[in-house]
C-alpha cells in the first residue's frame, strides 16, 4: 500500500464507527490514509508528536474528530500549517453535541480548523480528497464521477417520485 497522505485520527475508540465514513470515502476514492487514536485530554504527548511529525511523515491533510470538549483538532492545527478538517461528535459526554461543534468551529484567529457538520465524517473525507484533488488530476476525476453518479441518484429518486402520480397541489 501507498504511503497514507491524509491522517484520521479520533479522540476514543468509540468515535470510529462516526470516523469510519471518512476512511470508507478515501478508500472508495483510493487515496492512501492512516486511521488510529490520538486523545488530546489522555494521550497529550502522542498529540503533540503526531502533529509535529505529521507533515515530515508525508501527510497532507488530517482529519481530526472528537466529541464533548473536543480539543483535538484544535490542538493539531495549532502544531501543524497542514490543513485540518474537524469533525465534532455526539458521543457520550456530549451535552447534546453543540459542545462538540462549538470547541471545534470556534478557533481564535491564525489557527483554523475547517468544521464539518456533527457527525459529518463523511464531508470530512470528501473535503480531504478535494485538498488533494488540486493537485490529483486523477483524483479530481474520481471526485467528478462521485458528484455526478450522486446527481444522478437525485434524478432517477425524483422521477420515480413523480411516477407515482401522487396528488398535486
Ligand atoms: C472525547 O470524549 C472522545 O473523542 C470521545 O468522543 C468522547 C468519549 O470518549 P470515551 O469516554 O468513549 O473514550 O475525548
Amino acid at each position: 500500500m501507498s504511503k497514507p497522505i491524509v491522517g484520521i485520527i479520533m479522540g476514543s475508540q468509540s468515535d470510529l464507527p462516526v470516523m469510519r465514513k471518512a476512511a470508507d470515502f478515501l478508500s472508495e476514492m483510493k487515496v492512501p490514509f492512516e486511521i488510529t487514536i490520538v486523545s488530546a485530554h489522555r494521550t497529550p504527548e502522542r498529540m503533540m508528536a503526531y502533529a509535529s511529525s505529521a507533515r515530515s511523515r508525508g501527510l497532507k491533510v488530517i482529519v481530526a474528530g472528537a466529541g464533548g470538549a473536543a480539543h483535538l483538532p484544535g490542538m493539531i492545527a495549532s502544531m501543524t500549517s497542514l490543513p485540518v478538517i474537524g469533525v465534532p461528535i455526539k458521543s457520550s459526554n456530549s451535552i447534546d453535541g453543540w459542545d462538540s461543534i462549538l470547541s471545534i468551529l470556534q478557533m481564535p484567529g491564525g489557527v483554523p480548523v475547517a468544521t464539518v457538520a456533527l457527525d459529518g465524517s463523511k464531508n470530512a473525507g470528501i473535503l480531504a480528497a478535494q485538498i488533494i484533488g488540486t493537485m490529483d488530476k486523477t483524483l479530481a476525476k474520481r471526485l467528478d464521477k462521485y458528484k455526478e453518479s450522486m446527481k444522478e441518484s437525485v434524478l432517477a429518486t425524483a422521477s420515480e417520485l413523480e411516477g407515482l402520480g401522487l396528488p398535486k397541489p
